[in-house]
């Protein structure tokens, strides 16, 4: 992990997005994924699944209230993973157990969007919901609205299952967020006290638990960054540590002997600095394993940062589909085996290529490699932006790569794929996940080491920072150009990621190639023209992939395509490409010649050469899809 010497302490000091394709995308988080989700949170959105999430919190803040009179509050159960009107008390809890992490997560995309964007009125939003959640806390520092609503006495009794950890985790990263937009510290204040609690609750002498859920460990990281206070980034170590010894917590917090539980499901099946493959819950596999490379990094361990690069191995090479979409299975939302990726069935949970961009980040802060910005760029071109709609108002949490609607509807193995986005979920984890990460888009550009600026992402923007001034002006979605003007302010190097994608690429001054980037010794001020030369491909998939045998998927620079009913007719199962196709692209279309083979009924004949009738094919990007109508959709295309 030494092949750079990375700073500990960042020298660029502010990015600020200014690009074609990334604008508009802020302004629809901005304006209208970010207002929407306040009401969501509050259940003022019609016909849409409940939160409950701000009615839990001012129940919360009702029993301290009490709490501080004397007034001993009720108890209810907390025995279940999902509470409503149906299977609860109207005073007791409601929603999943992990319910307070969506406002969390709504606040920290509001801090980037007010860094980069002022606003009285949604500052004053997030001011009324923080209020909200600091009421909710307990004198302990506790903070978690199940627990404290349900029963006070059963904290921290079920770390497996239950996400105190989780909400903790969300909280500092939301609390970090917005004080780094407004200076004002009231809910970092609270996620402190929550922490130093945490601090004084799990370590050598407590216990030696560690979170069901992880994000905790990350989030301790970005405390500690956040206000210098080393116990957070000690127990982000411990927790990590701790995870997988035997016997394990898990069987212990139920009063067991180790039951021969695996944990896979949460990675604690063996500690982490042991774990080769990505297993389990994928959402918390990332989560884990970006946490691992924060913790390699500041320690620099080298056995856990091996750890780490195993398991992105593992997941870059037999786990990941071609959208960038991670954890294949419904089952457990989990990884499966190796290059098992099923179109249809595919779970690809937004969130779980959202934890892949933050382990990708992590990762390239570690390691002078490209593939993983390049990773990271799947992710986001195509999962990630393929979990909202072009309105801002509905959300993909499962993102397949093949939609049959009525299998959706019959089919119990496929209810998990929804044909249409939803206007919200009961489990509404995506949707805030997503504004956040959008939100802070900017933190994905760019990586540096002492001496050298990394160039990860070519969004367009303007940077400041201690070594250069530099402005990216960007049309590579479109073209794959990309213009930098360098502001020189002492000498360094400048290193442009070659995009795993291009096979062809120009830069107008001399650089030398490296790990996947070329590396530019900048002395002077100066402009430097990068053309990445974007080609229409057909990107066939190994033939372990059952799936995808005499199929192609088509990609342009980072976007995958994909054919919909909608441009197509039905039954896209009977189109094909043919080998050497007529693309033309226009208006990030794509058109291509091809046939559509005869339908035939008869469920079993001899065979005979099948008959096609010539037909033009039209491919959209696949972030696009589901923005029409309910119909089929298909990455994959026979050729
Ligand atoms: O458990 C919290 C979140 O809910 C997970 O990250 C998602 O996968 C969903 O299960
Ligand atoms: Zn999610």
């Amino acid at each position: 992990m030494n092949s750079k010497n990375f700073s500990k302490h960042s020298e660029i000091n502010t990015v600020k997005i200014d690009d074609t394709f990334w604008n508009k995308v802020f302004e629809t988080v901005r304006k209208d994924v970010i207002p929407y989700q306040y009401l969501a949170l509050q259940d003022k959105i019609d016909n849409a699944e409940k939160s409950y999430c701000i009615e839990n919190f001012i129940k919360a803040g009702k029993v301290c209230e009490d709490i501080r009179k004397g007034i001993e509050p009720a108890t209810y159960p907390v025995d279940r993973w999902q509470y409503d009107e149906n299977n609860s008390d109207k005073n007791a809890f409601h929603g999943w157990v992990f319910q307070d992490s969506d406002v969390y997560k709504w606040i920290e995309a509001v801090g980037y969007s007010l860094q980069n964007h002022p606003d009285k009125e949604l500052e004053n939003k997030a001011n009324e919901y923080i209020d909200i959640i600091c009421e909710a806390q307990l004198e302990s520092g506790y903070l978690d609205t199940l627990y404290i609503i349900n029963d006070r006495n059963k904290v921290f009794s079920n770390l497996k299952d239950h996400h105190e950890l989780y909400c903790f985790g969300h909280l500092a990263e939301g609390a970090i967020s917005f004080y780094n937009a407004t200076g004002n510290r009231k809910l970092l204040d609270t996620a402190c006290r929550f922490a130093d609690l945490i601090c004084r609750t799990f370590c050598e002498d407590k216990i030696k638990g560690y979170p069901g859920h992880e994000i905790a460990e990350m989030a301790l990281v970005k405390l500690y960054e956040a206000t210098g206070k080393k116990e957070y980034l000690r127990t982000a170590k411990f927790f990590i540590e701790e995870r997988g010894k035997k016997p394990y917590y898990f069987d212990m917090e139920r009063g067991k002997e180790t039951v021969n539980d695996n944990y896979h499901y949460n990675q604690a099946h063996i500690e982490p600095k042991y774990q080769t493959e990505a297993v389990g819950h994928a959402v918390r596999g990332v989560y884990l394993y970006a946490a691992m490379a924060d913790i390699a990094k500041a320690y620099n361990d080298a056995e856990l940062f091996n750890a780490c690069k195993s398991i992105w191995d593992n997941i870059e090479n037999k786990k990941i589909y071609i959208t960038g979409g991670i954890g294949v299975t419904v089952d457990g939302e989990a990884f499966s085996f190796d290059y098992d990726l099923p179109n249809d069935l595919a779970y690809a949970e937004t969130c779980a290529s959202i934890g892949l961009i933050f382990f990708a980040r992590r990762m390239a802060e570690c390691e002078i490699n490209s593939h993983y910005a390049d990773v990271m760029e799947r992710a986001l071109y195509n999962t990630v932006l393929s979990g909202m709609a072009e309105d801002g108002k509905s959300f993909f949490y499962v993102n397949p790569l093949e939609v049959l609607p009525i299998a959706s509807k019959v089919d119990s193995r496929k209810k998990h794929i929804k044909p249409v986005r939803q206007k919200w979920f009961s489990c509404a984890c995506c949707p805030p996940n997503l504004a956040r990460l959008i939100s802070s888009i900017n933190e994905y550009i760019f990586t540096e080491s002492d001496s050298t600026i990394y160039v990860n992402q070519y969004i367009g923007n303007h940077m400041t920072s201690d070594k250069a001034d530099i402005h990216i002006k960007s049309s590579y979605i479109d073209n794959g150009k990309v213009s930098l003007s360098v502001k020189v302010n002492k000498p360094f190097v400048l290193a442009l990621r070659i995009p795993g994608w291009c096979d062809q690429y120009n830069i107008s001054e001399n650089y030398k190639i490296e790990n996947g980037y070329a590396f530019i010794a900048i002395k002077e001020s100066c402009t430097i023209n990068a053309e990445f030369v974007t080609e229409i491909k057909m990107i066939k998939c190994s033939n372990k992939v059952r799936a995808n045998i005499g199929k192609v998927a088509v990609t342009r620079g980072p976007i995958v395509y994909c054919i919909e009913e909608a441009d197509n007719g039905k039954n896209l199962q009977l189109l094909k490409l043919s080998n050497k196709p007529n693309f033309i692209y226009k208006d990030g279309n794509i058109s291509a010649d091809g046939f559509r083979e005869q339908e035939d009924s008869a469920l079993y004949s001899n065979y005979t050469s099948p008959n096609f009738e010539e037909c033009n094919i039209k491919f959209i990007p696949y972030y696009q899809w589901g923005n029409r109508t309910e119909n089929e959709m298909s990455v994959y295309i026979r050729i």
